[in-house]
């Protein structure tokens, strides 16, 4: 009679993981390095299913069964070094050690390369949904060897979210960093959906002139349509409530100063290495960054710039249509970005990535989870190979609908002075995309000039290189 599983780490994450696992049926191992925790969670939960506290790794690897398998859910970075190193020794060949915290991908993709060699495989599992995902039911994104995830699966399935449709999000992602990879990406897209619901948000108050409560209106409505997401609940959520000191918006009395964790950066940083521009995530985290630049604003408060002026009672109404359309229109070119992400990570990393199941597992339990996964589900199961989501048929008419009031709304923000960095950026993606000509022609003839970089031509094949110094001849360069 050993555990089925145990669970080290049991800070919210693990204390609400290995509860999950618990009520779902399964005997669970739990252990902390600081015992207090155990302690306190066999006391407060152990009515709810089966623990067995361990005050040792010895003592916790021994309650397991064979194979062993261990979910830890430290602190990202050194913690999870430490703990590994603690394991490890403890284990044998065949045990399986899940890492179901926020590891960078290439800390994953060195962690099973270095546990493979000892036969130990080594699970990089990305989750996500917060504290009352890990209890509810998360979206879990594991990475590793097939057969670790076969002898997980029940498991996994057992406690991850459910999709409308019943399926569990949970998936066998790829090998080893393939499940972190993902589960940044999603983060990513997750600072790109906030920021625009941000700028819908402050468009919505400056130059429609409602308040807080009216927005949260506004967005409930939207909720009820295509915009249908997680994000957009809690944002009405958020509007909605009245601080309770002040009596003023909830929102007013919050510093605008925006943190961050750094999975987003993380996103932008791989991209960068990768080559894959995916501009609606930078800029929701530069936006971010901005905000905490407070004497960087403080010295450009006086800087000139146009009021935003409020508009009539109907022409607000109107522009509320539009906004929406704007949004929409751009959370679709953040996707087809995040999308394009995963496929060149798949690439460059050699994972098998199946993209379609990848919408699949984020339409419930992340925080991302919006109806709207599921329609890139059906656009990638109609064409597994589709160069990007903007040309999926569906998609591409419904941007081609939005794209007018999508520039009445930049425009609008442009001309009021209001910023709106994620709308303009992924208008300007989806120009540059739509453009027969770039000025990348000028970019690359210039690199030539100063740096004799060559080009290509568009009429013949070749690489050539002009005498910029001399007679301006050109010459063969390949
Ligand atoms: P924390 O990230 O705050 O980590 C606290 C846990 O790490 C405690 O159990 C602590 O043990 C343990 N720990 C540390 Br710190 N250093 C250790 C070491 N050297 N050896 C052994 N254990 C060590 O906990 P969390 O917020 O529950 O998150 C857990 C993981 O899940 C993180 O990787 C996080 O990024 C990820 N995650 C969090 C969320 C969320 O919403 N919070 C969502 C998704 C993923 P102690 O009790 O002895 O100090």
């Amino acid at each position: 009679t050993s555990a089925d599983i145990g669970v080290t780490g049991l800070a919210v994450m693990g204390r609400n993981l290995a509860r999950n696992l618990a009520r779902s049926g399964y005997s669970v191992a739990v252990h902390n390095r600081t015992p207090a925790r155990t302690r306190a969670l066999v006391e407060e939960f152990g009515g709810e299913g089966s623990f067995r506290p361990a005050e040792s790794a010895k003592e916790f690897v021994d309650s397991l069964k064979r194979p062993r398998r261990l979910i830890t859910m430290v602190k990202a970075g050194e913690a999870t070094d430490a703990v590994i190193a603690e394991f490890a020794p403890l284990l044998e060949e065949g045990d399986v050690i899940v890492d179901g915290g926020n590891a960078h991908f290439a800390d994953t993709r060195r962690r099973e390369r270095e546990l493979r060699e000892r036969g130990i495989h080594f699970v990089g599992a990305g989750i996500s949904g917060g504290e009352e995902g890990a209890l509810h039911g998360p979206s879990i994104m594991p990475g590793g060897s097939a057969e670790a995830y076969d002898s997980l699966a029940p498991m996994l399935e057992g406690i991850a979210a459910k999709a409308d449709d019943g399926s569990p999000c949970t998936t066998h992602v790829g090998t080893d960093g393939a499940g972190h990879f993902v589960k940044m990406v999603h983060n990513g897209i997750e600072y790109a959906d906030m920021q625009l619901i941000g700028e819908a948000y402050h468009l919505l108050r400056d130059v429609a002139g409602y308040s807080p409560g009216q927005i949260a209106e506004v967005f409930r409505t939207w909720n009820g349509g295509r915009l249908d997401s997680y994000l957009m609940e809690v944002s009405a959520e958020v509007l909605a409530h009245t601080d309770a000191g002040t009596g003023a918006p909830f929102v007013d009395a919050v510093a605008d100063r925006a943190e961050q964790k750094g999975t987003g950066r993380w996103t932008v940083q791989t991209a960068l290495e990768l080559g894959v521009p995916v501009s609606g995530i930078a800029e929701a985290v530069f936006a971010r960054s901005l905000s905490g630049h407070t004497g960087l604003r403080a010295a450009s408060a006086a800087l000139p710039g146009p009021r935003a002026e409020a508009m009539g009672t109907d022409a607000a109404g109107r522009f509320a249509d539009q906004v929406e359309q704007a949004l929409y229109a751009s959370k679709l070119v953040s996707y087809a970005q995040g999308w394009h992400m995963l496929r060149a990570g798949a690439e460059e990393y050699g994972w098998d990535l199946d993209l379609g199941a990848i919408a699949a597992i984020w339409r419930g339990g992340c925080i991302i989870r919006a109806a709207f996964l599921d329609r890139i589900r059906a656009a990638y199961a109609a064409d597994p190979g589709l160069e990007t989501l903007l040309a999926d048929a569906d998609f591409a008419a419904e941007i081609g609908r939005a794209q007018g009031d999508w520039r009445a709304v930049a425009a609008t923000a442009l001309r009021h002075g209001i910023p709106a960095p994620g709308f303009s950026a992924a208008l300007a993606y989806y120009d540059a995309l739509r453009a027969g000509r770039l000025p990348a022609a000028l970019t690359q003839a210039q690199r030539d000039f100063f740096g004799a970089h060559t080009y290509s031509r568009v009429d013949r094949d070749g690489v050539f290189h002009t005498l910029w110094g001399g007679d301006r001849t050109e010459e063969r360069a390949d």
